[in-house]
């Protein structure tokens, strides 16, 4: 009797002990808890001229229903065509501009014009210079974006020497870099 007593207690101790277990482990949180960060909704670059060049330039992103506006006012350039991309790194260090990677392209595809079906996403296509050397962009991006896993934040911008041709693998044959900037948080 005292026998069956101690392991029908030892039993339901167990038992008590193993649900507590439980119930700890389904209130610990999925994550650590971190403080939420408020949505991105603007960004801007200062583009800064590679050696031996002297394009000089801003760009802005702003987050809009539907997309992101880009606008850009590049100064320097060459008149004509020039490729106009988001790099992989934000590392605009090297004095050519490589260190600023390939085109920004976490969804493998192939690269192409910005209102193509398949296009890298940091394929914005081109600026294009006028006479003055001058070039001014503004349209809306369904494709890049300032928030979440593929945000644009932090990566690089690069402005070419020469046109992208929008087809040609992997980078549009767009030739050296002029300009690069790095993708910062603005307040508007
Ligand atoms: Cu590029
Ligand atoms: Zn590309």
């Amino acid at each position: 009797m005292t026998i069956s007593k101690t392991r029908l207690f030892g039993a339901l101790s167990a038992l008590l002990l193993s649900s507590m277990v439980v119930r700890a482990a389904d209130m610990m949180p999925m994550t650590p808890a971190m403080p939420m960060a408020a949505p991105v909704k603007a960004a801007v670059v200062l583009l800064i001229p590679t050696a031996g060049n002297s394009v000089t330039g801003t760009v802005r992103f702003t987050q809009i229903d539907g997309g992101v506006r880009v606008v850009a006012d590049v100064s320097g350039l060459k008149q004509g065509v020039h490729g106009f991309h988001i790099h992989e790194f934000g590392d605009i260090t090297a004095a050519d501009g490589m260190s600023a990677g390939g085109h920004l392209n976490p969804g493998h595809a192939k690269h192409g014009a910005p209102d193509a079906a398949e296009r890298h996403e940091g394929d914005l296509g081109n600026l294009t210079a006028d006479a003055n050397g001058h070039a001014t962009l503004n349209y809306i991006d369904t494709v890049i974006t300032l928030n979440g896993p593929t945000s644009i934040i932090g990566r690089g911008v690069v402005v070419h020497a020469d046109a992208d041709d929008l087809k040609s693998q992997p980078v549009g044959n767009a030739g050296k870099r002029v300009a690069t900037g790095v993708i910062g948080v603005a307040k508007s």
